[in-house]
C-alpha cells in the first residue's frame, strides 16, 4: 500500500460523468445544457457524487458531438455562456463537487482558427501546428493508417490539390502536431487557463495518439479497405511520456489537479510512467473489461464477454495496478454500449442483475467514474436502419464492414450493439412526454423505455437500481468500512469457481464481495465467519459459519470476522 500513502484529495469521491447534450435541456431546444447541469446538481450532491467530468462544451461545430473544438476558450452556444460556466463552478464549489473538462488535444476541429491559418499558409506558421504533406494525385500516401472512424487518416487540405493532412479521427478532426515546442506551450496556456478559473482537473481525450512513429510509414493491411489499424502503429511509438511528463509539471502538478487519462496500449511493465507516484497522470481508465471480445479489427467481428472473460479481465486489471496506481473503473462511457445491454446475457437483464454489475465494480480499489443513466439502469435501443444512426463512428463502421464484403442487414445488426448511440440517449428523468429531458424535441431519440425505466419512477423506491447505486456509493464515502474500500488491499477469492466473482478488500476491516453471476443458484464457502452482513441485491441471503447461498444474479457485500 506504500504508493497510496500519500494521500489526495480525490482518493476517496465517487465521479460522474455527464454528456451535456443529453443531459438536461432548460430551454426548450431539445439539446442538454449548462443550466442543466446546474439545476441536477443537488440531484447529484444526494446521489454522493464528489467529481463531475463533462464531455466537450467547447466551442465547436459538433462533427463529432464536440470533440472537435474550434475555440478552447469559449462555450459552444448551444450549451450556454461563459456566465454559465462560471455559475457552475461556483454552486458546484459551495457543495464539495470538483469539476473536470475533457481535455481534446491530439486534434482540434478543423474550423479552428490554427488549421484555417495552416490551410492559408501551409509553409507558415501554423502549417506546424499539424502534420501537411505535399503530395500529387497517383503517389502513395505518406503511411497506410485507416483513421479510427473508416478510411485513409490522409485528406486533401482545404485550398490544396497537391498537399495533404493527417486526421486519425474524422476528416473535420486534423491532428495537432505534438513534436512542435510551440503548439505545445498554447496547450498548456490554455489548460491552465481554466485550471485558474477553478476547474478541479481534466479527463483527458485520446492522449495515447499524441506520439506517433515517424517519419510516417506503413503497416501491414488488415481489412479489405487496404488499410491498417492505427493500433499497429501506436504499438511501436516511444517517448510519449516526455510530453505528458511536460505537461504534468507545467499545469497538473501546480494546480494539485486531478487528471485520468484515457489510456490505452499501454504495456504492463509501463502503467507506473502513466500513474505511479510520479506518473503523469492522477489516474486513467480500466478498459480491460471493454478490450473483451474486441481482438479482430471491425466491430462487426466484435462479440460480447462471457462471466468468465470479464471475471478474468477485472482481477488481472487489479492485479496488474496494484502498489503502481490508483485506476478509474467504468461500466461504461458515452463511446460504449450500456454496461446492463453488454455484460449481461439479454435473457437475464433485470434490476437485480444490474444491481449486480454496480456492486462488483463500485467495491473496487480506485476510483469509480459512474457514466449518467447507469445509476437508473439505462439500456441500449434497437435501430431499424443505418438512417437512425446519428454517431460517424458507427456509421463509419459500417461503411467498413461492406467494403469487407458483409451484407447490408448483417453490417446493421452488429454495428447496432456497439453504436455509440446506445449511451447517448436523452437521460430519462421521469414519465413524462421528452422524459423529463426536454420540453422540446430532443435531439436524439429517447430511448422508448423510458416510461418504465426513470429516475421518478425509482427514487424512493427501496429496492430500484438508483437507490443501491446510493448505497454502495454511501459505503465508499461516509461508511465504517470507508478506509477500507478506498485504500484496502485486493485480493481475488475462489477465482476458478464458474459464475462465481468474488473478492476480499482488507484494511482496518475485511469486507468480502460475492457475485452469483449467472441465472442458476449457487453455494460457496466463506473465508470465514460472516460478522456483518453489510449490503446485498436480494432481501434473502441465507448464510451459516462456513457457506453462503447465492441465488442468481445475487450479489452480498459483507464484513468478515
Ligand atoms: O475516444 C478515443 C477512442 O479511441 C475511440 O475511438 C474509442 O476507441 C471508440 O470510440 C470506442 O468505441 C475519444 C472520445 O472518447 C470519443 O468520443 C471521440 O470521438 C474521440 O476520442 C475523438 O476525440
Ligand atoms: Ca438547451
Amino acid at each position: 500500500m506504500g504508493v497510496f500513502m500519500k494521500r489526495k484529495w480525490w482518493h476517496g469521491k465517487v465521479a460522474y460523468q455527464i454528456y451535456p447534450k443529453s443531459f438536461k435541456d432548460t430551454n426548450k431546444d431539445g439539446i442538454g445544457d449548462i443550466r442543466g447541469v446546474i439545476e441536477k446538481l443537488d440531484y447529484l450532491k444526494d446521489l454522493g457524487i464528489g467529481i463531475i467530468w463533462l464531455s466537450p462544451i467547447y466551442k465547436s461545430p459538433l462533427a463529432d458531438q464536440g470533440y472537435d473544438i474550434s475555440d478552447y476558450y469559449a462555450i459552444d452556444p448551444v450549451f450556454g455562456t461563459m456566465d454559465d460556466f462560471e455559475e457552475l463552478l461556483k454552486e458546484a464549489k459551495k457543495r464539495d463537487i470538483a469539476i473536470l473538462m475533457d481535455l481534446v488535444v491530439n486534434h482540434c476541429s478543423d474550423e479552428h482558427e490554427w488549421f484555417k491559418k495552416a490551410c492559408e499558409d501551409p509553409e507558415g506558421e501554423y502549417g506546424r501546428y499539424f502534420y501537411i504533406r505535399d503530395w500529387h494525385k497517383g503517389e502513395p500516401l505518406p503511411c497506410n493508417w485507416r483513421s479510427y472512424f473508416g478510411g485513409s487518416c490522409w485528406d486533401l487540405l482545404p485550398g490544396h490539390d497537391d498537399k495533404i493532412y493527417l486526421h486519425v479521427f474524422h476528416k473535420k478532426q486534423p491532428d495537432l502536431n505534438w513534436e512542435n515546442p510551440k503548439l505545445r506551450e498554447e496547450i498548456y496556456k490554455m489548460m491552465n487557463w481554466w485550471l485558474d478559473k477553478g476547474l478541479a482537473g481534466y479527463r483527458i481525450d485520446a492522449i495515447i495518439n499524441i506520439k506517433k512513429v515517424l517519419p510516417f510509414k506503413d503497416y501491414p493491411i488488415d481489412r479489405a479497405d487496404g488499410l491498417s489499424s492505427i493500433d499497429n502503429m501506436l504499438s511501436e511509438a516511444r517517448g510519449i511520456e516526455v510530453f505528458l511528463n511536460e505537461m504534468a509539471e507545467r499545469t497538473f502538478k501546480p494546480h494539485d489537479s486531478f487528471s485520468v487519462g484515457e489510456v490505452f496500449n499501454v504495456p504492463d511493465s509501463e502503467l507506473y510512467k502513466f500513474i505511479g507516484e510520479d506518473g503523469c497522470f492522477s489516474s486513467m481508465f480500466d478498459f480491460n473489461e471493454h478490450l473483451i471480445g474486441r481482438e479482430k479489427p471491425g466491430s462487426y467481428n466484435w462479440r460480447k464477454p462471457t462471466a468468465e472473460e470479464y471475471k478474468k479481465a477485472l482481477f488481472d486489471a487489479q492485479e496488474k495496478i496494484a502498489g503502481v496506481g490508483f485506476y478509474s473503473n467504468i461500466i461504461e462511457n458515452h463511446d460504449e454500449p450500456r454496461g446492463v445491454s453488454h455484460y449481461i446475457p439479454e435473457e437475464d437483464l433485470s434490476e437485480t442483475s444490474k444491481k449486480m454489475l454496480a456492486g462488483l465494480s463500485l467495491m473496487l480499489p480506485g476510483l469509480p467514474f459512474i457514466y449518467q443513466g447507469q445509476e437508473i439502469g439505462m439500456e441500449n435501443i434497437t435501430v431499424s436502419s443505418i438512417d437512425e444512426i446519428d454517431d460517424i463512428s458507427a456509421r463509419g463502421e459500417y461503411e467498413g464492414a461492406l467494403i469487407d464484403g458483409i451484407s447490408p442487414e448483417e453490417a446493421l445488426k452488429s454495428v447496432v450493439h456497439y453504436s455509440r448511440d446506445n449511451a447517448r440517449t436523452p437521460f430519462q428523468w421521469d414519465d413524462t412526454k421528452g422524459a423529463g429531458f426536454t420540453d422540446g424535441t430532443a435531439w436524439m431519440r429517447i430511448n422508448p423505455n423510458y416510461k418504465d425505466i426513470n429516475l421518478k419512477e425509482q427514487k424512493g423506491r427501496a429496492n430500484s437500481v438508483f437507490e443501491f447505486y446510493k448505497k454502495l456509493i454511501s459505503l465508499r464515502t461516509e461508511s465504517e468500512y470507508k478506509e477500507t474500500l478506498i485504500y484496502g488491499s485486493f485480493t481475488a477469492y475462489l477465482r476458478e469457481k464458474e459464475n462465481l466473482v468474488s473478492y476480499i478488500r482488507e484494511g482496518d476491516r475485511k469486507v468480502l464481495i460475492a457475485a452469483n453471476f449467472g441465472g442458476a443458484p449457487q453455494s460457496m464457502t466463506l473465508p470465514g465467519p460472516v460478522k456483518n452482513i453489510i449490503l446485498s441485491n436480494l432481501t434473502d441471503t441465507e448464510t451459516d459459519r462456513n457457506m453462503i447461498d447465492l441465488a442468481g444474479y445475487q450479489i452480498v457485500i459483507m464484513e468478515i470476522e
